[in-house]
């Protein structure tokens, strides 16, 4: 009960909003279901996210500006976003999952980032925790809910693969962990953040929330 009530105390003074744009309507993401990792926060640098430094090195760096979506996609937030492409880079025969195409996702991770995201829960119970991202040395990661530790360091196993011929795509192994986490949460509005706790270098695709 007192937990309960410290909880939503947490919630009501955090001044993130949850994220919305051209393509995503906007509101929280659901759970039971997917949290798409790009779809952090509104609301920046020490609120909504801590990233280490403030450039997109995806938005912008990596994909130049040239008027897409893709490639313009939060550019001038310092969340590091890009997305999968067709070709030697995403669709190639060193994926453990094949990923959709195409997909956002959050990139050049370091240890002490975190990212969060306002998620409704349409029904209170255990959920089971299920990662798709890439990862080219392993490390670990940790779930907050409500800025309450929920789950401690989880390790994540690493994709390099020694048969990959093209040293960069080591970045770009996906593959999909079921169960890396079992986490209860009540129905109502949460606010999850997603820490990079030791390595970075990992690329987070979205989280699935699967009810027990
Ligand atoms: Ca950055
Ligand atoms: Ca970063």
């Amino acid at each position: 009960m007192v937990y309960t009530i410290r909880e939503r105390q947490v919630t009501m003074d955090y001044q993130g909003k949850p994220f919305k744009d051209s393509i995503y309507p906007g509101g929280p993401q659901v759970i039971p279901g997917r949290i798409r990792c790009a779809y952090y926060d509104f609301g920046g640098e020490g609120v909504a996210y801590h990233d280490s430094d403030p450039v997109n090195h995806g938005s912008g760096g990596l994909n130049p500006a040239d008027g897409s979506y893709l490639h313009e996609f939060r550019i001038h937030e310092a969340v590091d976003t890009t997305y999968t492409k067709d070709g030697e880079y995403d669709n190639h025969p060193y994926n453990y999952v094949e990923p959709e195409l195409g997909m956002l996702y959050v990139g050049w991770t370091e240890p002490g980032e975190w990212i969060k995201y306002t998620v409704e829960v349409k029904q209170t119970g255990l959920y089971a925790v299920n990662l798709f991202y890439t990862s080219n040395r392993g490390g670990e990661i940790a779930l907050s809910v409500n800025d309450r530790d929920v789950t401690g360091p989880i390790q994540i196993q690493t994709t390099y693969r020694d048969d990959d011929p093209l040293d960069w795509r080591q970045w770009h192994h996906w593959n999909q962990l079921n169960g890396i986490a079992k986490i209860s949460l009540e129905q109502g509005i949460q606010v999850l953040t997603l820490h990079t706790v030791s390595n970075g270098g990992m690329n987070y695709a979205y989280l699935d929330f699967e009810l027990l």
